[in-house]
């Protein structure tokens, strides 16, 4: 899906290149490597919230090549880093799954405010533009004005949507959802979730509630869960994957508001976390700010103005 330029992924990722950018050009261009300078790098990265375990390990691997006198140059140096991020990011499978059999099932979860809502309605519209049926389950009945939140990204995008009524219990909207979705033929139901504290419990069982009666209508449902991070909020975004990773079984992260941050680099650090792939990212707030996550070109963009590779 989304064969789109990188343009928007670019905008995005810029702020984090301008970031990593502005530490690492001015430190490392044209400049001979040293002990000293290596572990200036680290801190660049860990400051682009890489991640400090992955800061080190990155930074080591220069610092094994610097004394095998491999890497002697600050371009040295970024060569290694870039190409090291790009294996680490690169081989899982970045596309959404797809059930064998219509309908495929898609649960959107996250914290509250991550951004579930609106990359729900983005990857409606990806997903319609593409010639594909859509419908939406509003099964945030927790939040007031969620479901009218859902409804009007319904009307402008043309796609159908099953509701419950506000305070109605979200596993039985999945349930009429998933009848809808089996009725009308559609090839896919995307779900929407309330936003949940990872440290609300009786929220968290909640979710184990859509999935079990989603699976009970739809032979391997949910197909995909989407773990909507906010890219902005960094580490914490990292803290908070683990937990909906246990209880959820996140297949994939939608990273969003990667437009809204220099702090980018928590798309690495996400996916070492987790071994669970970033799939899609958020750049803006309109429908069409969605991109499949693309790590060669994300990698390059963060490292935009380094060098031109
Ligand atoms: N800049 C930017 N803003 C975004 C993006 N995705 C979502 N937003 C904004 O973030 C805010 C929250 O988005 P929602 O989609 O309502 O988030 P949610 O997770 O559904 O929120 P709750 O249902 O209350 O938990 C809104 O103002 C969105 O417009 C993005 O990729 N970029
Ligand atoms: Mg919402």
């Amino acid at each position: 899906m989304f064969r789109k330029a990188l343009e928007a992924l670019r905008k995005g990722a810029a702020r984090t290149a301008a970031a990593i950018d502005g530490s690492l050009r001015s430190l490392l261009y044209g400049r001979d490597l040293d002990e000293a300078l290596i572990d200036q790098i680290e801190t660049a990265l860990v400051t682009a919230d890489v991640g400090v375990t992955l800061a080190r390990e990155l930074v080591d691997e220069v610092r094994v090549q610097f004394r095998k006198g491999v890497a002697r140059k600050g371009e040295d140096a970024i060569g290694i880093l870039k190409a090291r991020l790009k294996a680490r990011l690169s081989g899982d499978d970045l596309r959404l799954a797809r059930a064998e059999k219509a309908p495929t099932v898609i649960l959107v979860v996250g914290v509250n405010g991550s951004g579930k809502t609106t990359s729900v309605a983005k990857i409606a519209k990806a997903l319609r533009d593409e010639g594909r049926s859509v419908l939406l389950a509003a099964a945030d009945t927790y939040r007031a004005g969620a479901v009218a939140q859902l409804t009007v990204w319904s009307e402008r995008l043309g796609v159908d949507i099953v509701k419950g009524k506000a305070g109605a219990d979200p596993a039985a909207v999945a349930f009429d959802a998933a009848d809808a979705a089996i009725a009308r033929g559609v090839d896919t139901l995307l779900v929407d979730t309330a936003g949940r504290l990872h440290t609300q419990e009786g929220l968290l069982r909640e979710l184990t509630k859509i999935r079990t009666v989603l699976a009970k209508r739809i032979p391997g449902a949910p197909h995909e869960t989407l773990l909507v991070l906010d890219a902005t909020t960094g580490q914490s975004a990292i803290a908070q994957a683990r937990v909906f990773r246990e209880v959820a079984n996140v297949t994939g992260v939608f990273l969003a508001k990667l437009d809204g941050t220099a702090r980018g680099g928590a798309a690495v650090g996400i996916q070492e976390a987790l071994g669970v792939p970033v799939k899609l990212v958020g750049v803006g707030e309109t429908p069409e700010d969605v991109q499949p996550f693309d790590p060669e070109g994300f990698v390059d963009a963060l490292f935009t103005g380094l060098d031109s590779a």
